[in-house]
């Protein structure tokens, strides 16, 4: 869902098959309520467009991208070089390597060009939407107390079900 506002997050993600992955990202912003806008945009096979997309996300008005990538990949590093906005890097697990590839491909950025690594696959996914929350929520205050409510809930859940074996 695309709500229509001002998208505040671009998710982009290498290709398609990272969705599986990236979705959880969607699903949490939309929990939280924060406007955003996704596109496949993929550094080795679109790089034009990732030009394009990252140079101007900025002026377009989005406040931070998250991207996805498994593999070689480049995508978040390439990102973060074209645009000033934060970027946060979500490693997809990747067959051959089960994502350890992904996970040092963004992590391992020279100094000067930052990309804030998430953990690999859905835990990065998610997390990276919570982390994107937590720092819109310092000058949007619908988001803070959204924020503030799914910490509270997960709480909740967790002390509500003390007992850790299946029923
Ligand atoms: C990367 O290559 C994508 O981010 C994806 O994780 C991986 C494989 O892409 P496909 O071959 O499935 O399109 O660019």
């Amino acid at each position: 869902m695309e709500t229509g506002k001002q998208a505040l997050v671009g998710i982009i993600m290498g290709s398609q098959s990272d969705w599986e992955t990236m979705q959880h990202t969607i699903e949490t912003l939309e929990k939280l309520g924060v406007p955003h806008e996704t596109r496949v945009v993929s550094a080795h096979r679109t790089p034009d467009l990732l030009f394009d997309y990252c140079a101007s996300a900025r002026d377009r008005g989005l406040k931070i991208l998250i991207a996805g990538a498994g593999g070689a990949a480049h995508l978040p590093g390439m990102a973060a070089a074209k645009t000033p906005l934060p970027v946060l890097g979500v490693p997809v697990q990747s067959k051959a390597l089960n994502g350890m590839d992904s996970l040092l491909s963004i992590a391992q950025m020279p100094a000067g060009v930052p990309v804030g690594t998430l953990a690999i696959g859905r835990a990065g996914a998610t997390n990276a939407a919570l982390l994107a929350a937590a720092m819109l929520a310092n000058e949007h205050d619908d988001i803070r107390q959204a924020l503030d409510d799914y910490r509270a809930q997960q709480t909740e859940r967790v002390l509500d079900n003390p007992d850790p074996r299946p029923e």
